[in-house]
């Protein structure tokens, strides 16, 4: 299998399987585009994205040649290719509450996407504090994504949402590093739970990878000008 991926200190989305992948132990081989410097140009990463998926969007898992886009679609695929990984949980209801916080996160949380991008080799504690005292969508998503967690590990047994890592942790993987860069206010078991997700080997993987890339992504940058 092949994963195609952007740029790891960036692409949020191509995160998410990735770091599943690696944790659970999937096999796959990995192709890394450049992200565009100005979303929706005649950048070429339209051109080679478009070689793989018509969506032109990333990530895309290629299953001989097979192209499967869309995190959550990706997700499924893996889990009916590898049954046995532990993508979801074992227990149906679980199962299902673990895909509607995928679902939940896949929809929503527009003002922590928006507001705060994912930026893994940078720190914004100061303008995260700005944008909390300015932004109530910003609190509420923060509040209710609290919510989810502290209600799964209140729940569970073990250091992550369902037990063992699974989808749930890797979806929410990306927003475990926005709330830590922007140093905004959670919970202590959140705060525990993000430790938990960044110092697992899936997503400290792609951590190291990201902090070694150093390139610099105008459209992904609100904050700075250059690095
Ligand atoms: N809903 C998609 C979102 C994918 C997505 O928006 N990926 C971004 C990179 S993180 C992208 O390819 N952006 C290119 C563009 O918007 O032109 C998914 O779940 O995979």
């Amino acid at each position: 299998m092949q994963l195609v991926v952007a740029n790891k200190n960036y692409s949020s989305w191509s995160m998410r399987p990735w770091v599943l992948m690696r944790q659970l132990g999937i096999p796959f081989e990995e192709i890394e585009l450049r992200l565009p410097d100005q979303f929706g140009t005649d950048a070429p990463f339209y051109t080679e994205i478009a070689k793989y998926s018509p969506a032109k969007r990333v990530p895309v898992l290629l299953d001989d040649g097979f192209a499967v886009w869309d995190t959550l679609a990706i997700a499924e695929y893996l889990h009916e290719r590898f049954p046995q990984a532990g993508v979801w949980p074992q227990d149906a209801r679980q199962r299902a509450r673990a895909r509607s916080v995928c679902a939940e996160m896949h929809a929503g949380f527009g003002g922590l996407r928006s507001l705060c991008p994912m930026n893994i080799e940078a720190s914004f504690p100061e303008v995260g504090r700005k944008l909390w005292s300015e932004h109530a969508g910003l609190r509420n998503d923060v509040a209710r994504i609290d919510q989810i967690w502290r209600e799964q590990l209140a729940a569970g047994t073990g250091e992550f949402l369902f037990g063992g890592f699974s989808a749930a942790d890797a979806f929410f993987a990306p927003v475990c590093v926005r709330i830590s860069r922007f140093a905004l206010p959670v919970s202590d078991a959140a705060r525990g739970y993000i430790g938990n997700v960044l110092n697992a080997p899936g997503p400290s993987r792609w951590i190291e990878a990201a902090l070694a890339e150093h390139d610099f992504i105008a459209d992904d940058e609100p904050y700075r000008k250059s690095r």
